[in-house]
């Protein structure tokens, strides 16, 4: 999991635009709610009954969106 914070509403928005993107192009999709300018994203493999490699990898290329 992890929580993302932003200056408005927009901003959010138009990560999870950019997040969405990338797990389209993954085949892999976060649990995930929005607040106003907050962004909670939890990421697990349903397939696999927890973590995998597939959530390690969307996770990095979430963190490189912002990091
Ligand atoms: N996303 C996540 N988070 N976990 C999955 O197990 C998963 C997914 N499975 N996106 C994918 C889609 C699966 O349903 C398709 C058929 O590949």
């Amino acid at each position: 999991t992890r929580s993302f914070a932003f200056a408005d509403f927009v901003e959010a928005f138009g990560f999870m635009s950019r997040v969405a993107l990338l797990a389209e192009k993954a085949d892999h999709h976060p649990e995930w709610s929005n607040v106003w300018n907050r962004v909670e994203i939890l990421l697990t493999t349903h397939d696999a009954g927890g973590l995998s490699h597939r959530d390690i990898d969307l996770a990095q290329a979430i963190d490189g969106l912002v990091d």
